[in-house]
C-alpha cells in the first residue's frame, strides 16, 4: 500500500436478512421512479436542491476528479432563454434531423418539439462535464473517464430527487451548445443533460410503459 492518507472506513455491517428488508424498501421506491413531463408550478425550497447536488456530488468519478458543474436555474428569464433555444433544436430534430428509425423508437413517449415544462417546472439543472480541468498554475489537467463519472453523479441525482419527493425528466436537447452560452459556463465545459425538476401537475399521466425482468437484463454465471 501507498503511504497516503487514509481514514477509517464508516462501515456498518448488517445481516443477509437486514440487507434484503433494506433493499426491498429502496428498490420498491426507485422502481417507482417515473420520468414526468408535465410538472406543477409550485415552487420547491433551494435548499432541496442544494442537498440533492450534495448527494450527486458523492458519486465515484475518475481519480476522484469530480469533473462535473451542477446548474441550478430557477429564474424565469433564463427559464424562458432556455425554452427558446432547446425548442428551435427540437423541431428542427423532430422536422427531419431525427430520421424515421429514431421517431418511431420515441413514438410510445409521445414527445414532440414543445417543451412548456422548461418554463413551468421551478427548477431546471443542467449537468456540466469538465472535459478537462485547471491546475493551480493554470495549465490543462487531463480528466480520466469524466463521461462515465458525470453519468453516475447523475444517476445519484435523479435517485436523490426522486427520494425526496420530486419528478425529473432527463431532458436532452441536441445539440445542447446553447447551454454554455446561457449559463456562463466555459469552453471545457460540455453540457451532459438538462434535468427538470419539481411536482409532477395534478392529474399527470405517463406513458404505459414497462421496464425489462431480470432475466432480461442480467446473466449469473
Ligand atoms: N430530445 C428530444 C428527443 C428525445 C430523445 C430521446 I433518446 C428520448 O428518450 C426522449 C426524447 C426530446 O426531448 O423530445
Amino acid at each position: 500500500m501507498s503511504d497516503q492518507p487514509t481514514v477509517p472506513l464508516a462501515f456498518e455491517a448488517i445481516s443477509p436478512q437486514e440487507s434484503r428488508a433494506r433493499l426491498e424498501k429502496f428498490a420498491t421506491r426507485l422502481r417507482k421512479r417515473r420520468t414526468v413531463r408535465d410538472f406543477s408550478p409550485d415552487p420547491v425550497a433551494r435548499d432541496i436542491i442544494e442537498q440533492a447536488i450534495l448527494a450527486a456530488g458523492s458519486a465515484p468519478s475518475g481519480a476522484n476528479q469530480q469533473p462535473w458543474t451542477f446548474v441550478a436555474i430557477s429564474d424565469p428569464a433564463i427559464k424562458s432563454r432556455i425554452r427558446q433555444a432547446a425548442e428551435a433544436e427540437e423541431k428542427a430534430f423532430y422536422e427531419g434531423r431525427a430520421g424515421e428509425e429514431w421517431l418511431d423508437a420515441l413514438a410510445p413517449l409521445g414527445t414532440d418539439w414543445e417543451k412548456p415544462f422548461l418554463e413551468t417546472a421551478p427548477w431546471l439543472i443542467a449537468i456540466f462535464m469538465q472535459r478537462w480541468g485547471q491546475g493551480p498554475d493554470g495549465r490543462r489537467v487531463k480528466h480520466y473517464y469524466a463521461l462515465e463519472s458525470v453519468g453516475i453523479a447523475i444517476g445519484f441525482l435523479i435517485a436523490a430527487l426522486h427520494e425526496a419527493g420530486l419528478a425529473t425528466l432527463t431532458h436532452t436537447p441536441s445539440p445542447m451548445g446553447f447551454l454554455n452560452e446561457i449559463c456562463g459556463r466555459p469552453d471545457n465545459e460540455k453540457a451532459i443533460v438538462l434535468l427538470v425538476v419539481g411536482k409532477p401537475a395534478d392529474g399527470c399521466r405517463v406513458p404505459a410503459i414497462t421496464k425489462k425482468s431480470l432475466d432480461e437484463i442480467a446473466r449469473f454465471i
